[in-house]
């Protein structure tokens, strides 16, 4: 067997590659100055992306924040202040701003075959409303009539709900419900653990990120879910569901060539790039400071060294498929299934490592969880369930 050296990968041209491939969703978020926009912003999608200093100015009261490495664009309007003479400018602002973008209707491009064009609208709203203001404005009622009357999707983000008592809080959901006529969710951004618990029941921010999911078009997901803090479920389920097979196709094709299939120098460019994909779904891409010298060491040489392992020992015979193929059948079955492993593999010890970083606040040491113990155990396991399950 060939072997790979990892100093012939370009991880950075990779990990530029991957970024460039994923479709962002534009993302508006509208409400009151004070209503807790950045708040919320910052809590769905962490601090870094909309840091003081990272917007541009677009127009009057608009400001985006784009990221290269992040996977949606938001515009952040400026808002307003409740009763002063910038309420009216703010609709006409938002109204103007909308239109420049764009309204085709997502459903009726899609008929049409218009795919393109969907990158260049705004793709939902969401729409803050400061439970601690205690009522809903004529001007909130009015923007959201004339969002939804664009046919674009918009959610109340009912914010800073810690600010009032459950029967005022009652009270708040009965008038948006009769006059915003739209979805809501209650949030608050305040991270006192003492609050956080006292609330739990009445939080909704995952159901804020499903709906957020649900309203964007396929193509536009993986940019939405990668750019999420936390949320790890739903990073899972992406990367298992959609990323993994990716590559796994892409292997297959390799093994498709007359090349002598042995050769791992074929299928470790593969192997590499999905790994660098799944890490960076989980956000851990901004963690590793020596992500290549960590992926160079460990997914290389253990892809290599478990590959040949594979097609001489007892894990080949788990293979599901392998008993009955022939020929070049064999390498495509082995190939992919060997690189649907390695994903499953690395995908769970990045679930791993982003419980232990974000969820528990922990400095771990990264080679405590991407050892070639960690890959081949789960490997194996991947393979077991794949031929009994
Ligand atoms: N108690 C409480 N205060 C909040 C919450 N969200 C935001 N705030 C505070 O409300 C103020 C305005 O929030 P900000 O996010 O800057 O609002 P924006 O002007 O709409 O971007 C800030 O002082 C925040 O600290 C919340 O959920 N609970
Ligand atoms: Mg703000």
């Amino acid at each position: 067997m060939k072997d790979y050296r990892p100093d012939d990968f370009d991880f950075n041209k990779t990990l530029g590659e991957i970024s460039a491939g994923i479709k962002k969703p534009n993302i508006l978020i509208c409400g009151a100055t004070g209503a807790g926009k950045s708040s919320v912003v910052n809590y769905v999608f962490g601090e870094n992306l909309a840091q003081i200093g990272h917007g541009v100015p677009v127009t009057r009261g608009i400001t985006r924040y784009q990221q290269e490495d992040t996977g949606v664009v938001l515009y952040d309007t400026e808002g307003y202040e409740i009763g002063t003479e910038k309420i009216s400018q703010y609709k006409a602002n938002v109204e103007d701003w909308v239109n420049a973008f764009g309204d085709v209707d997502i459903h009726v491009a899609k008929k049409a075959g218009v795919t393109q064009e969907l990158n260049n609208r705004i793709h939902e709203v969401w729409y803050c409303i400061s439970a601690g203001n205690k009522r809903v404005t004529d001007m909130d009622i009015d923007v959201i009539q004339m969002l939804k009357a664009k046919k674009l999707p918009v959610a109340v983000v009912l914010t800073q709900i810690d600010n009032l008592d459950a029967e005022e809080l009652e009270a708040m959901e009965a008038a948006i419900r009769e006059y915003c006529q739209v979805v809501f969710f209650r949030t608050s951004a305040s991270d006192d653990p003492a609050v956080k618990a006292a609330l739990q029941d009445y939080l909704q921010w995952d159901e804020l990120i499903g709906w957020a999911i649900d309203h964007l078009d396929e193509s536009l997901r993986e940019g939405f879910i990668s750019a999420l803090k936390g949320n790890l479920a739903a990073k899972k389920r992406l990367v298992n569901q959609k990323i993994i097979p990716l590559y796994t196709s892409a292997a297959a094709g390799v093994a498709l060539t007359p090349i002598p299939f042995s050769d791992a120098a074929l299928l470790v460019p593969i192997q590499i790039k999905m790994s660098l994909h799944i890490m960076k779904t989980y956000g851990l891409d901004q963690k590793l400071s020596n992500l290549s010298s960590l992926v160079g060491s460990v997914v290389v040489s253990e892809s290599g060294r478990l590959l040949a392992q594979t097609l001489s020992s007892s894990l080949f015979k788990l293979i599901p498929g392998v008993g009955t193929a022939i020929g070049t059948t064999v390498n495509t079955v082995v190939a992919s299934s060997f690189t649907a492993a390695m994903g499953y593999a690395i995908s769970q010890i990045c679930f791993n490592c982003a419980t232990a970083v974000f969820e528990e606040g922990r400095e771990i040491e990264w080679p405590d969880y991407f050892n070639g113990e960690n890959i081949a155990a789960l490997m194996a396991e991947w393979f077991k369930v794949s031929r009994h399950g």
